[in-house]
């Protein structure tokens, strides 16, 4: 496998198969800067000052932590002024950000969870960022940030780009413009990510999966019926065993399974109903969605494919079932037949 960088692969899929032009490659390099900027804070700990709550909430209601805001600035710092976007939309603003009148406007959207996995920011666990990329739409009114939000709400398949950066042992960007799924490791010393994957893709099988069983009682018939069918192992109508991992950062989760197979879930549950799911459609379910089919894997809220769904809100939540695609085709039929 060929040990390039960031930059050169972005290169070759612009030069050589003309699949992004120049200002998204630009658009890129600098998210995979600001994800740099923010692995450096996070891996600095408790010696950063970087650990704990922010004092103040998000548009969800959710109690922001310091590394939550930080990122978020970090992520706004670092794309307002290149020129090569028209807006941005965060999990952790209520509403989308302009680009300043002092800089020039690009044409394309910015989405972002900037930091994923804050439950697990203060016990030294895997956390990331998720990011999205749509064009803006031609003659969008971008004159207030209440205005710009109407550009945005565009489904899944009009991404670009996704993406997303996992801070673990050693912090990974994973990226798709449409060609694809590949991963980059930073080099910390070189201080650029190198890519050290060929194309990922996820086996269509699994004997894996992935859900919070705190929220078992809370779950609709169909979920209920398929995970108990997992938890029979061999003895059940699925005839194999199953083994559960949860980290509680959808990044890391979803990143296990691009990288060795199995399925993600975060249902619809009772509790979650009147927000409409956990997880957020465009800055968590959209962006993993695109990476999970490109890699030759199935995104669905049991429903519906995640990436149809037209948006009528930038925060709106879904449910999430995602991964090996002939378990998520399995839990689609079982919604289907209920
Ligand atoms: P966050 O973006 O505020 O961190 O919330 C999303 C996270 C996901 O990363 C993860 O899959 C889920 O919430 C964990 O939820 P739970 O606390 O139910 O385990
Ligand atoms: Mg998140």
């Amino acid at each position: 496998m060929a040990r390039r960088t960031l930059a050169h692969y972005l290169i070759e899929e612009q030069r050589n198969k003309g699949v992004i032009n120049a200002d998204l490659r630009l658009l890129i390099e600098v998210v995979s800067r600001a994800c740099r900027a923010i692995s450096v804070a996070i891996s600095k700990g408790g010696l950063g000052g970087i650990l704990g709550e922010a004092g103040s909430d998000n548009i969800q209601g959710e109690a922001q932590k310091k590394l939550d805001v930080l990122s978020n600035d970090i992520l706004l710092e670092a794309n307002e002024w290149g020129g090569h976007l028209a807006a941005m939309a965060s999990e952790e603003m209520d509403l989308p950000h302009t680009i300043p009148h002092r800089y020039p406007q690009g044409e394309y959207l910015l989405l972002f969870d900037p930091l994923d996995g804050s439950s697990n920011i203060d016990v030294n666990v895997s956390i990331g960022t998720i990011f999205s990329v749509l064009k803006c739409p031609e003659g969008a009114d971008l004159t207030t940030p209440k205005a710009a939000e109407a550009a945005f709400l565009q489904p899944g398949t009009q991404q670009v780009a996704a993406g997303y950066a996992v801070y673990g042992p050693s912090t990974l960007l994973v990226l798709s413009v449409g060609d694809g799924v590949v991963s980059f490791t930073l080099d910390r010393e070189q201080g650029s990510f190198v890519q050290t994957s060929d194309q990922l893709r996820i086996p269509a099988e699994t004997s894996e999966f992935s859900i919070n069983m705190a929220n078992q009682r809370f779950w609709e018939a169909p979920i209920q019926r398929y995970v108990n069918d997992l938890q029979q192992g061999k003895e059940g109508p699925l005839g194999k065993d199953y083994n559960m991992r949860w980290v509680g950062s959808m990044v890391a989760d979803v990143h296990r399974i691009v990288t060795r197979g199995g399925i993600f879930m975060y249902p619809m549950d009772g509790k979650m109903r009147s927000k409409g799911g956990k997880l957020r459609l465009m800055y968590e379910a959209n962006p993993m969605a695109m990476i999970v089919e490109q890699a030759g894997g199935a995104a669905s809220t049991g429903y519906e494919r995640i990436m149809e769904i037209v948006p009528a809100t930038i925060h709106q939540r879904c449910a999430v079932i995602m991964g090996s695609k002939n378990e998520v085709d399995r839990i689609t039929a079982a919604h289907t037949a209920q």
